[in-house]
């Protein structure tokens, strides 16, 4: 058995083989530019994770004693190897993604920055051989071209991934640059704002409606959920999804769609406070019940 902290790992430890989920943690941080600390992000998580809850009280199911959940190896740590360079750190994330997905295993890539997406999504590119949407949870919209020198700027994840030739659905978004609204409007690209959230209790069934494949890649910058909730981020931008409007969409697109894959990106944890990590552990518990759900893992 790994030395890897296994995400809830008191609860239920499953071999690799025996694993229908697999958690990549991928604690790679360079281009965060507000606070830092998201490559301690994976790591946190896993930790808080020892204090869920394995029962699930909504879908009424000990999922991880059910499904069978295993943590691999971190990839593309900073810590370790702080000059790791960006193509590097794509291209090593890509095989990886790739070897898991042949494999047959469920993949939730943890974060890590949020530039790691493009790896991970090229992944599920060549692996599927067909289009997909890549729904985006996220304050900010990431279409940049660059930031501060570098297209794999975290700022810039959503444009590569547009350019990649897969639509998007950035969702909860509060925060874009005059570049990032003018791109918005030529390549009519359905987001769903955040201040319309607020504003329009049918947003769900609007924002799955503009979903145009079967196939979905969920991801999720941990910064378009309401700050108050996971304060522990690198740009916290004010308003965002509250606990239960994320559950309730979640469940609604994994319902509607097959979600072929999904990252939860960007977690940088504030000492002295569990709240950030220990939320980001239950929706990543989550993900995985919806998921076993709605493909009848149960
Ligand atoms: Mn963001």
């Amino acid at each position: 058995m790994s030395q890897v902290t296994q995400f809830l790992g008191s609860e239920a430890i499953t071999s690799y083989q025996d694993a229908r989920v697999v958690i990549l943690p991928i604690p790679y941080e360079a281009t965060t530019t507000y606070r830092k600390g998201c490559e301690t992000g994976p790591e946190s998580i896993l930790d808080a994770s020892q204090q869920l809850e394995a029962y699930d009280e909504e879908l009424g199911h000990q999922t991880c004693l059910e499904i069978g959940i295993h943590t691999v190896e971190p990839i593309a740590d900073t810590r370790i190897d702080p000059g790791l360079d960006a193509q590097e750190m794509l291209s090593l994330t890509s095989s990886k993604v790739k070897e898991l997905l042949r494999d047959g295993k469920y993949v939730i890539a943890l974060g890590g920055e949020h530039a790691i997406t493009t790896g991970i999504v090229k992944a599920y590119q060549d692996f599927y051989q067909e289009t997909f949407t890549v729904v985006q949870i996220d304050a900010h919209g990431d279409m940049r071209f660059e930031f501060e020198g570098s297209i794999h700027n975290h700022a810039c994840v959503m444009r590569r991934v547009l350019e990649l030739g897969l639509p998007t659905l950035p969702v909860a978004i509060r925060s874009i640059s005059q570049e990032e609204a003018k791109l918005i409007e030529e390549k009519a690209i359905p987001v769903v704002w955040d201040r319309d959230i607020a504003a329009y209790p049918d947003w769900i069934e609007k924002a799955i409606n503009e979903i145009k494949t079967k196939k979905v890649f969920l991801t999720i910058d941990v910064d378009g959920i309401d700050p108050g909730l996971i304060p522990g981020v690198g740009t916290p931008e004010p308003g965002g999804l509250s606990w239960n409007m994320t559950l309730r969409f979640l469940k609604r697109l994994y319902q509607s769609c097959e979600v072929i894959g999904c990252d939860v990106m960007e977690l940088a944890p504030i000492n002295d406070s569990v709240v950030s990590e220990f939320t980001t552990a239950k929706l990543i518990y989550k993900l995985i019940g919806y998921q076993s759900l709605t493909q009848k893992w149960f």
